[in-house]
């Protein structure tokens, strides 16, 4: 079983292109050239770590950076990968943090994402081991047999390095996690807009939104929406079309659409590319659904590259691995483990009601097949949600990001959190700065509305990085 499943990654290796764009609604982001490293590395993992006869192992891959580290007791840290291909070390905030704590840094792809896909097909039958539990245990194996190796490089025996594990977004939850689960193999976590709380009806979402985007901006949002809606009943096929959409047959499917491209404009810290000429169309009489279909069109489509057939059903029904799975994989997520809907509020809603609970379940169910539905209440009980009873985590969150209200936003001694508010401090601007999208060289926060507010939570964060690291390492003196 174990050669078979090996053949099959080796030829994946051959034939995936890194083109994927990441998935359709957390770190839609292109990183470009800003890498530190693209040089990958493989190492063997078990396909099932919760299984006590199943022996099956795939090729994960992983980086590594040691410009900074300062052997042979430097920390090491672990920058964890989510749900889209893994293509190198990208170069944020994390650089600057090695810099100045001497840390190696290294980096694994997330389980079935990119080139590290266990199986050639993603039929639903193959993806029973894609979850986030078996993605922690992946990380606490690859954890060790990394330190292992590290070990033997430097020869030396049964001397462990302080560990400090990182994510921004998902792997911002898995960052927060895996300090939850195996607090023995690392001295603390930094969960950059981590989003702990898996939610069935995510109104909260569609709420920032309209906050994020102030009464004006809001106003014209809704009222696009409204026209939106009154064309799709009339001449649909000609208003999918001025949108560059005509490929996406369900209506539902397009509103999402047309939501999500209003939405990664305060998620990436580009507010005013989206409001500026909305609001002065309205302020003009000019035509708002030709305003928003330019922004569309030149920014969504365009500069930030999302491709429109993310948003089409029929691509998400495709099993055949290629550069564009990671859509389909985030959405098995999505429909069995966190959900996160994005559904419109009863009242005062940004997006269409049609973004509805129905659609999404409908969603599940068509790509993946019966009985498909999220665990909403499972996840919140293994990890504890906003009640997660871990240590020495730090929470970050950007106040214009919506993905805040799945995140931990009440500070404690053990797991500070701390909120950067900026017109345009979005979804993990701590790591990366703003705007995110082109991500700027270590994450660079020159254009954060404020750089002061960015600036003092680094600081808080780099105390805390500075404290537990050096607690780590005293325990480690002082049990040898
Ligand atoms: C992984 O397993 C394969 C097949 O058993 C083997 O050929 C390869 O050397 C292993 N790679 C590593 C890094 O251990
Ligand atoms: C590693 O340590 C062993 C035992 O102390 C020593 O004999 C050997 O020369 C060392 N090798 C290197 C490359 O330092
Ligand atoms: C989610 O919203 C739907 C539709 O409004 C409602 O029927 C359902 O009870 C809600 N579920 C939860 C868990 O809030
Ligand atoms: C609906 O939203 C509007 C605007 O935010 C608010 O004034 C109104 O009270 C809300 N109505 C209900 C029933 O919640
Ligand atoms: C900041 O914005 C200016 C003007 O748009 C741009 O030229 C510059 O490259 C940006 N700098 C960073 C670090 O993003
Ligand atoms: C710790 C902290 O800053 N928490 C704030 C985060 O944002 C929420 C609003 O969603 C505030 O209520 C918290 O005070």
């Amino acid at each position: 079983m174990r050669v078979v499943a090996y053949a099959a990654s080796l030829l994946l290796m051959l034939t995936l292109s890194d083109a994927a764009l990441t998935s359709r609604i957390l770190n839609r982001l292109t990183d470009g050239s800003n890498y530190l490293t693209t040089q990958e590395l493989w190492f063997n993992q078990s396909l099932d770590h919760f299984s006590p006869y199943d022996h099956r192992q795939f090729a994960q891959r992983y980086y590594e950076y040691l410009d900074h580290f300062l052997p042979p007791d430097g920390p090491i840290f672990l920058k964890i990968c989510g749900e889209s291909a893994c293509n190198g070390i990208s170069n944020d905030y994390i650089n600057v943090l090695a810099k100045k704590f001497g840390a190696a840094v290294v980096s694994l792809e997330h389980r079935y994402y990119g080139k590290s896909s266990p199986f050639k097909s993603l039929a639903t039958v193959n993806l029973k081991y894609l979850s986030s539990k078996q993605a922690l245990f992946d990380l606490a194996v690859f954890r060790q047999y990394y330190q292992d190796s590290l070990n033997a490089k430097l020869n030396k025996s049964n001397v462990e390095n302080p560990w400090f594990v990182f994510g921004v977004s998902y792997p911002g939850a898995l960052s927060a996690w895996f300090r939850l689960k195996f607090p023995h193999l690392t001295c603390g976590s930094l969960a950059s807009s981590a989003v702990v709380l898996a939610v069935y009806n995510f109104t909260e979402f569609d709420q920032q939104i309209g906050e994020s985007a102030g009464p004006e901006c809001k106003a014209a949002l809704q009222e696009v929406n409204s026209l939106v809606e009154q064309r799709l009943a009339t001449d649909g096929k000609a208003l999918k079309t001025l949108f560059g959409a005509a490929e996406l047959k369900i209506d539902a499917d397009f509103m999402y659409f047309l939501a999500d491209a209003a939405v990664i404009a305060f998620q990436y810290g580009n507010p005013d590319i989206l409001c500026s000429p909305l609001v002065q169309a309205k302020n003009n009489g000019e035509d708002l659904v030709d305003a928003y279909a330019a922004y569309v069109k030149d920014y969504y489509l365009g500069s930030f590259g999302v491709s429109v057939q993310t948003y089409n059903q029929q691509h998400l029904k495709n099993t055949v691995l290629n550069g564009d799975s990671s859509d389909r994989l985030w959405w098995f997520q999505v429909c069995t483990e966190v959900a996160y809907f994005q559904v419109a509020p009863s009242n005062d809603s940004v997006r269409s009601s049609k973004v509805d609970t129905r659609y999404h379940l409908d969603l599940c169910k068509n790509v993946f097949g019966e009985g498909i539905y999220p665990d909403v209440d499972g996840t919140n009980i293994y990890y504890g949600g906003k009640k997660i009873a871990g240590s020495k985590i730090v929470f970050a969150n950007g106040s214009q990001d919506p993905w805040r209200h799945a995140s931990k936003q009440t500070s404690s001694t053990d797991m500070p959190s701390y909120t950067v508010t900026c017109h345009n401090c979005g979804h993990g601007t701590d790591l990366r700065g703003c705007p995110q999208a082109p991500l700027v060289p270590e994450g660079d926060a020159k254009n954060c509305s404020s750089p002061d507010a960015v600036h003092k939570v680094r600081q808080q964060i780099i105390e805390h990085i500075d404290l537990w690291l050096s607690q780590c390492q005293s325990l480690a003196r002082s049990s040898m």
